[in-house]
């Protein structure tokens, strides 16, 4: 049910029991590789539900129950679980999870039994969009994440790292959302392939001039149509009248109605909230690089002032050995 529009494409609306994916269309033949991927996930509620998963895999991902795209798949999947199933306060999260095409997926248990990897992030509701940076080199893959607090785009944060993977040769990458009880928009802005090359190796592509990191950018023409998210809206909103506006009858909209009382003035705060962590982000950065400086300069003194002991110190022997004779 992926939606696209002019410069980002939404995976699910926020409305209940949603799916979407989006996959290459072509199967990628990158020994090493290397994805940049930029999204929000975004929602009223203090709890989101499910997440998003980036994948790559030996064929494309039909639509299925792990974060929307099917389970028993072959490759890797890096999986951004909002909701905390088994109720170990453990999410939002990230976590890595490999399938030779056997495994299903433990959803109750947030995968933690078959997670190669994980780390624990918020990325919802974030001031800018979340960058991860997925890097597969060497049997080595590694996660890094830019947790949306600064507009830095190379601000990555390491998350996660697994050694000796073994992954499909040739593959798709996608990327696919889903929502549950709870429903958070999934929005991707961007998703950008690179290849990745060994130092002093040819790439695998006939022609020369090609950089380290091949740029081959994925820009899928999604045709497929605004038109459907209104529709749909306009559906759901016709068949639960009771969701809008009004506190809700069930759980969950009543949890949602009550949020949207305090929305403005709690945005407002997070804002600031995130803007003055950002700027003192910035500034312990800015201190790191001054001290660094003064500890640059310090070391240069101490090695002159040795330099000067040690040069005194050979004349003084030196006049002692005058003295001497
Ligand atoms: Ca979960
Ligand atoms: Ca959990």
């Amino acid at each position: 049910d992926a939606i696209p529009s002019a410069d980002q494409i939404r995976i699910t609306t926020s409305l209940k029991s949603q799916k979407g994916s989006v996959w290459t269309k072509s199967k990628s033949i990158f020994e090493f590789w290397e994805v940049e991927v930029t999204f929000r996930v975004t929602g009223r509620g203090r709890i989101g539900a499910d997440g998003l998963a980036i994948w790559f895999t030996e064929e494309q991902g039909l639509e299925g129950p792990v974060f929307g795209a099917a389970d028993k798949w072959n490759g890797v999947g890096i999986f951004f679980d909002s909701f905390d199933n088994d109720g170990k306060k453990n999410n939002p999260g990230v976590i890595v999870v490999g399938n030779n095409g056997k495994l299903l997926y433990d959803h109750q248990n947030d995968g933690s039994t078959q997670a190669l990897a994980s780390c624990q992030r918020d990325f919802r509701n974030k001031p800018y969009p979340v960058r991860v940076k997925i890097t597969y080199y060497q049997k080595t893959l590694t996660v890094l994440i830019n947790n949306g607090f600064t507009p830095d785009k190379e601000d990555y944060e390491f998350c996660a790292k697994v050694e000796d993977m073994v992954l499909p040769s040739q593959g798709y990458f996608g990327i696919s959302a889903a929502t549950g009880g709870l429903a958070d928009d999934h929005d991707v802005l961007s998703f950008l392939t690179f290849q990745l090359t060994e130092p002093g190796k040819e790439a695998p592509i006939p022609d020369a001039e090609i950089p380290q990191k091949d740029k081959e950018k994925y820009q899928e023409e999604f045709e497929h149509f605004q038109q459907e998210l209104d529709k749909k809206k306009e559906e759901f909103q016709r068949e639960h009248p009771d969701v809008q506006g009004q506190p809700g009858k069930t759980p969950c909209a009543f949890f949602l109605a009550a949020d949207d009382v305090f929305e403005t003035v709690s945005d407002r705060e997070l804002r600031q909230i995130f803007e003055g962590q950002n700027r003192i982000h910035l500034e312990i950065k800015q201190l790191n690089r001054q001290l660094d400086m003064i500890l640059d300069e310090q070391r240069k003194y101490v090695s002159a002032v040795t330099e000067e002991i040690t040069k005194r110190g050979a004349g003084l022997a030196g006049q002692q050995g005058q003295v001497n004779k």
